[in-house]
């Protein structure tokens, strides 16, 4: 009976190995802290799931522009890293990096984080179909199959950019001033401003889930909506752990994390 048992565990411990081992280098779960650009003054984080050609996002964003939508992508190419300071090199007083100015290290929109309908590229600019920051903060969720032409792989080197910033010009409350968009003319420079960015990287197994935790200063309500689902995913990680760490002799427990 006890034989029997451990056998049971022991094909369980397989099947919770052969995920990790057999992808060893194709992290499934990617995640990036976003930093503010612009001087947005904004913070927040990002996280994918990949399964396949199907992924999960989740954006978390804070101390946006509030009561306004903020087009929101994975970008891919380029040098696959947000652009570091200085990268705006137009005539501007401010040093502001542009969409267009940011693409030597973000490359182009290949994923629109759209909150229905399509998410290509196409999709970039359709305002009304990406999250309005009420309040000054949102959170985004959605699982989407990958466009055409963009693969996991690519995924895996994407740059997760938040755009709009509706204090630089103007009313502070609305995308305005005569500056245009770099993506579109027709638009203000505000509207699709790079306000965040993060480089996506494989989710480090041990650390605090991206945003989680550190929700604590602002304390909205939209910030606290995820945190069950947070929660469980880490409960079923741990669980995992534990099963894992029970069937390892006593000498290589305290190596887990
Ligand atoms: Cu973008």
């Amino acid at each position: 009976m006890k034989r029997a048992l451990g056998a049971g565990a022991g094909a369980l411990v397989a099947v919770a190995f052969a995920g990790p081992a057999v992808h060893a280098q194709e992290a499934s779960t990617l995640s990036t802290q976003l930093s503010p650009l612009n001087r947005s003054n904004a913070a927040g984080s990002a996280m994918v799931s990949l399964d396949g050609n199907r992924v999960n996002v989740r954006v978390e964003a804070n101390g946006v522009s509030g009561g306004l939508p903020h087009a929101q992508h994975i970008h891919i190419g380029g040098a696959n890293t947000c652009p570091p300071a200085g990268a705006g090199n137009r005539d501007e007083p401010r040093d502001l990096i542009s969409t267009a100015e940011g693409q030597p290290s973000y490359g182009e929109v290949r994923v629109s984080l759209t909150t229905q309908g399509d998410v290509g590229a196409d999709s970039a600019l359709a305002v009304e179909r990406f999250p309005t920051a009420t309040g000054g903060s949102y959170v985004y969720s959605r699982s989407f199959d990958l466009p055409s032409g963009v693969t996991a792989d690519d995924v895996r080197n994407g740059v997760v950019v938040v755009h709009g910033i509706s204090e630089l010009y103007a009313d502070r409350a609305m995308y305005d001033g005569d500056p245009r968009s770099s993506l579109k003319p027709d638009l203000p420079l505000e509207a699709t401003i790079p306000a965040l960015c993060g480089r996506l990287a494989a989710a480090q197994v041990g650390s605090a889930p991206v945003g989680g935790v550190a929700a604590g200063a602002g304390g909205t309500a939209p910030t606290e909506l995820p945190t069950p689902v947070v929660a469980a995913a880490v409960g079923l990680l741990a669980g995992v752990v534990v099963l894992l760490a029970a069937q390892r002799p006593a000498a290589a427990r305290s190596s887990g994390g």
